[in-house]
C-alpha cells in the first residue's frame, strides 16, 4: 500500500480554478506513490504544471511530444528492465493526445505489452489550443471546430469507445473513473501501475473553462455524467468486464444543461429530437455496462 497522505503534486500550478486534470495529477501520485516516473504528452497539464524553471511534480516528470508519450515510456520502462529497477511508469496525457494524435505510439506499446500505465485525462476536447474537438468530445458539444450554429447542432460524431479497442490490444487491466470519486481513481491507479503489463486509464476530468461551467461544480458535474449514464465507471481485467458502478439513472437534460457547449440544445427551445439522441447514448450505455439499479435491488 502507498502513503495517500504524502502530496507529491505541489500547490501552486496555474490550471484554471476547479480544473479537473489538476485535480486528477494530484490524485495519480497519491495513487502511484513516490517511486514513480511520468510521462506526460503536451497539452494543458503540462503547460499549467511547468512553467520554466518551476514545476508541480514531486517526481522525475517527462516532456514528450504531443504524439509519442506512449514511445517515450516504452523506452524508459526497457531501460529500467535492463537495469533491474522498478519504478512504476505511467504516461499522462490529454484525450487529443490519446484518441488521435498518439494512436499510433499507444498501439504499438500495447501490442508489444510494455509494463506501463496511460493514463488518458479526458477533458474531452483539446483544451490548451482553445477548445478543438477531439475523438472523444461528446456528440453534440460545441466547440471551436464544431461550432453549434444554425446549420449545426455542435459535433456531429459520438465519443470513440477507446477502452474497448485498448482492451482489444490484450492490455491486462482497462479502468475508466471519474474526478467526482477520488477513492475509486486512487484504487484504480494503484491497481493499475501494480499490474503487470500495459494497462489503460481513462478518467472523466471536467474543464471548466471548455465546458462552460463554474469552477466551484467540478465535482457536481462529474457525478451528474454518472448519474445520467453519460459516463460509466468500469473495469475490465485481461479482457473480461469485471466491474461497472451501478447508479438509479436521471435523464440527461440536468447534465446537459449545466454546461454552455450544450446550451444550443436548449435555447431558444429545447431541441428535443437530439435530446433524445443523447438519451439513446445514455441508455446504450446503461445496457452494454448493465449499470441500471433495479427497484428489487
Ligand atoms: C505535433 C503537434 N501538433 C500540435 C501541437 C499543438 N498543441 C499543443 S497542446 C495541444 C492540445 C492538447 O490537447 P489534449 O491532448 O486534449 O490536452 P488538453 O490541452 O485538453 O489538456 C495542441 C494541439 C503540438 N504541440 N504538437
Ligand atoms: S482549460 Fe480546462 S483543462 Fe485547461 S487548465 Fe483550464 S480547466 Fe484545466
Amino acid at each position: 500500500m502507498v502513503d495517500k497522505s504524502l502530496e507529491l503534486f505541489d500547490c501552486g500550478h496555474r490550471a484554471c480554478g476547479g480544473c479537473g486534470p489538476a485535480l486528477l495529477a494530484r490524485l495519480i501520485l497519491k495513487g502511484a506513490g513516490e517511486d514513480t516516473i511520468i510521462v506526460a504528452s503536451t497539452g494543458c497539464m503540462e503547460v499549467f504544471s511547468t512553467p520554466y524553471p518551476e514545476t508541480a511534480w514531486k517526481v522525475p516528470w517527462i516532456h514528450s511530444l504531443f504524439e509519442n508519450a506512449a514511445a517515450v515510456a516504452s523506452g524508459v520502462e526497457a531501460s529500467l528492465k535492463h537495469n533491474n529497477r522498478t519504478e512504476k511508469v505511467i504516461c499522462i496525457c490529454g484525450d487529443g493526445a490519446t484518441f488521435d494524435i498518439g494512436m499510433l505510439c499507444i498501439s504499438g506499446a500495447f501490442e508489444r505489452g510494455h509494463d506501463i500505465t496511460y493514463i488518458c485525462y479526458d477533458n474531452e476536447a483539446y483544451m490548451n489550443t482553445g477548445i478543438q474537438r477531439s475523438g472523444a468530445t461528446p456528440y453534440d458539444a460545441s466547440t471551436t471546430t464544431s461550432p453549434a450554429g444554425r446549420l449545426s447542432m455542435g459535433n456531429s460524431r459520438p465519443k470513440k469507445d477507446l477502452p474497448q479497442i485498448l482492451n482489444a490490444h490484450g492490455a491486462s487491466y482497462v479502468a475508466t473513473a471519474s474526478v467526482a470519486y477520488p477513492m475509486d481513481v486512487m484504487k484504480k491507479v494503484e491497481k493499475a501501475v501494480n499490474t503487470p503489463g500495459a494497462c489503460y486509464l481513462q478518467v472523466h476530468a471536467p474543464c471548466s473553462t471548455g465546458w462552460g461551467f463554474d469552477g466551484s461544480k467540478t465535482i457536481e458535474i462529474g457525478k451528474q455524467a454518472i448519474e445520467c449514464g453519460l459516463w460509466v465507471n468500469y473495469e475490465m481485467e485481461n479482457g473480461e468486464l469485471t466491474k461497472a458502478k451501478k447508479v438509479r439513472r436521471v435523464p440527461v437534460e440536468g447534465y446537459l444543461k449545466a454546461q454552455k457547449r450544450f446550451r444550443h440544445l436548449f435555447k431558444p427551445q429545447p431541441v428535443t429530437e437530439e435530446i433524445a439522441k443523447i438519451q439513446a447514448i445514455a441508455d446504450a450505455n446503461a445496457v452494454k455496462y448493465g449499470i441500471d439499479i433495479q427497484l428489487n435491488e
